[in-house]
């Protein structure tokens, strides 16, 4: 009967949101609006990604489609679909897109007090070979309530209100925390909804798995290199860890929540902040870590603390379970 009871007790994320939103009598419902049209987004954008290899193999993708329209690239089209969402919501100020250099500030007829800044399509160059792939987005209150700055999505990690990760793999999933904790919803195509099938979700205290691109090893500084040996040849005798690495930070991110372990995007001499960007890749994945349970660091602080100063700027990143985490502090803080 529980199964009836799931199948009759329908928690679907705009349920859910509206929970949310009943704890704070005093909401008019804009964050419920505006995570409304985020969630139409990314049902578009997996009904595109999902038919994309069928795009591919009739030659659509990327060539003149029957109707003559040339086909956009799922990431042109994935930042087109959620700027649009986004802005028609009414409850946006400013956007950030992985996909574009300058912030967008929406027009003063259609401006809220939220502020949004989202990867549309990471991991993309993993969609040819079916690879999963995802949207992270983060939402920012406007600081100050007046004309929208910058300077109001220069803001550190914590002060985000709710983040997210929407991947589209074998079944399409949002992972989301709007600041009292982790719950993931999985797309039931028939319904058209998110279901809760994931309820507050807690990142195992230790893992097992460590994911990182070994193919950077040569550039890594000394304590990343030491805690990657350490992985591998634990000094205690206990069992070496596994590597997971997909390449796509929804999916190795994805895993290490639910499985636990550590997530790895270090400095190294090429590249001396990494690769990962702060705004829509560290900031999002770090506050899901830290509502699970687990943490975030960057290699020198609590990613969450740190200021960005320019929207596209790159930090190292070290987050997953607690426990983890906390020996590669150990590690830079005696480097
Ligand atoms: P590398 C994908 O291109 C991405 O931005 C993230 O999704 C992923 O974690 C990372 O880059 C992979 O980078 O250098 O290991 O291929």
């Amino acid at each position: 009967h529980a199964a009836d009871a799931h199948r009759t007790d329908l928690m679907t994320i705009t349920r859910f949101v509206l929970n949310e939103q009943s704890k704070y009598p005093e909401s008019r419902g804009d964050f419920t609006i505006l995570m409304s049209h985020i969630v139409l987004g990314c049902k578009f954008v997996c009904s595109a990604v999902n038919k994309a290899g069928l795009a591919k193999l009739i030659g659509l993708a990327g060539e003149t489609n029957v109707q003559g329209e040339e086909q956009k690239k799922l990431d042109v089209l994935s930042n087109e679909v959620f700027i649009k969402a986004l802005v028609s919501s009414g409850r946006t100020c400013i956007l950030v897109s992985e996909e574009d250099e300058e912030a967008l500030f929406v027009e003063h007829s259609k401006s809220g007090k939220y502020c949004v800044v989202f990867d549309p399509l990471d991991g993309s160059s993993n969609i040819d070979c079916g690879v999963s792939i995802g949207t992270i987005f983060g939402i920012y209150l406007i600081k100050d309530g007046v004309e929208p700055t910058i300077g109001d999505v220069l803001q550190p990690g914590k002060n985000m209100v709710a983040a997210g990760y929407c991947m589209y793999g074998s079944s399409c999933m949002l992972v989301l925390s709007t600041g009292s904790g982790v719950n993931g919803f999985t797309l039931d195509p028939s319904l058209g909804e998110f279901i809760l099938t994931h309820p507050d979700i807690k990142i195992p205290k230790k893992g097992k798995i460590y994911s990182v691109n070994e193919g950077n090893a040569k550039n890594w500084d000394e304590a990343t290199a030491k805690y990657v040996d350490r992985c591998k040849f634990p000094e205690d005798g206990s069992a070496a860890k596994s590597l997971r690495y997909v390449g796509s930070m929804v999916a190795d991110v994805h895993r290490t929540l639910l499985y636990g372990g550590i997530f790895l995007y270090p400095a190294d001499k090429k590249s001396p902040n990494g690769k990962l960007r702060v705004l829509y890749e560290v900031f999002p994945m770090s506050f899901l870590m830290e509502q699970a349970g687990g943490q975030a660091f960057t290699g020198k602080q609590r990613a969450l603390d740190f200021v960005p100063s320019k929207i596209h700027e790159r930090s190292p990143i070290f987050l997953g379970s607690y426990d983890d985490v906390e020996e590669i502090k150990e590690l830079y803080a005696s480097q």
